[in-house]
């Protein structure tokens, strides 16, 4: 199929043609990358938007069962609804949403919902590009909501943060009286934070958990990107649906003033320098992956063992004979 075909289709918001496009973003053959880049320009010149939100949270804290719930009521809102992951574990074979796939049972057979596991790639530069280009593509397929996971184990936050209009933190009831060990740069990108499992026997912890966080959230340094009252805490729980309309009606709220005030076109310019800016430091870096260029470092390194050439001077030799700069 030419290229442009499967464009147009995707625009019609055939599901199978984004099957197909979302694959051909995730191959790494250089042809493949070719016609992925004029697809994608294809779409972008139309410029449609959907709201993008990020979510993270550790293992077990209920994102599969948010995400489900969640996207069962936004879809009920005749809303379209499509589910990436950014998965950090290159080891995980297919990525979480994949298994997950039978746990969002109602979400996956939703006629409104799209569910796409995370490309397994071996690094998350590979996976952050391909989930970018897959959100792309289902804002072109006219998407309205697009909710991006990762599993909150370290890099990948930042990942999904700077690829969301919105980011959300899902937090979980603390056992204790102190604050979970949340790191305060995850904090700091935070845009909501949702305490789960406000429920049952969790309801008191949830209630301490939530407000100990909105205190938290208050001492952070104030963003221009927020009105008053943000970021925010509340609680949910997902498993009951109570707090899921509060919390759409929160991030709509967010998402409306920023639009107003200028943050939503600033942030989405502000990720895209920051996308560059990462894919030349990527490329740079695979330049060194080179046979070529690993035979050119052991030479040098053996040299520079021996006492033969400086460090700087083997740097400098390494760039301007090896990589060319
Ligand atoms: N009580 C209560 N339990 C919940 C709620 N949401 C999720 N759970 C339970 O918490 C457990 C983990 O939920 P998941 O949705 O699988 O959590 P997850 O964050 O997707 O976990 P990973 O995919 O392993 O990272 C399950 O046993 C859920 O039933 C909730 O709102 N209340
Ligand atoms: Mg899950």
């Amino acid at each position: 199929m030419r290229i442009q075909d499967l464009g147009d289709k995707i625009l019609k918001g055939d599901r199978r043609a984004l099957a197909r496009a979302i694959t051909l973003v995730e191959s790494s053959r250089q042809d493949h990358r070719a016609e992925a880049a004029a697809l994608l320009d294809q779409l972008r010149a139309v410029g449609r938007q959907a709201v993008r939100v990020g979510l993270s949270g550790t293992p077990g804290v209920g994102k599969s069962t948010f995400i489900e719930a969640f996207g069962m009521m936004l879809t009920g809102q005749g809303l379209r609804v499509a589910v990436l992951a950014v998965d950090p574990s290159s080891t995980r074979s297919g990525g979480s949403i994949l298994g997950d796939k039978t746990r969002m049972e109602r979400l996956s057979r939703d006629p409104n919902a799209f569910i796409r596991p995370s490309p397994s790639q071996s690094h998350l530069g590979g996976v952050a590009r391909r989930t970018r280009e897959a959100v792309e593509l289902c804002e072109a397929a006219g998407f309205d909501v697009i909710l991006i996971e990762t599993v909150g184990v370290g890099q990948s936050e930042t990942v999904v943060a700077e690829m969301s209009d919105l980011f959300v933190l899902l937090l979980a009831p603390a056992g204790g009286d102190e604050l979970q060990g949340v790191k305060r740069g995850i904090m700091e990108m935070a845009d909501i934070i949702l305490v789960n499992k406000a429920d049952g026997d969790l309801k008191p912890a949830a209630t301490r958990t939530c407000s100990d966080y909105a205190g938290a959230l208050r001492l952070l340094r104030k963003r221009p990107q927020d009105p008053e009252g943000f970021p925010k805490a509340m609680m949910v729980s997902a498993q009951t649906e109570v707090g899921l309309a509060e919390a759409w009606t929160e991030m709509q709220a967010l998402i409306d003033w920023r639009r107003e005030n200028g943050f939503w076109d600033r942030r989405r310019a502000d990720q895209a320098l920051y996308w560059f800016d990462q894919e030349v430091r990527q490329a740079l870096l695979a330049r060194l992956e080179t046979g070529e260029a690993k035979a050119a470092m052991a030479e040098l390194s053996a040299r520079v063992a021996a006492g033969d050439i400086s460090p700087a001077g083997a740097a400098e030799a390494m760039l301007r004979e090896h990589l060319r700069m």
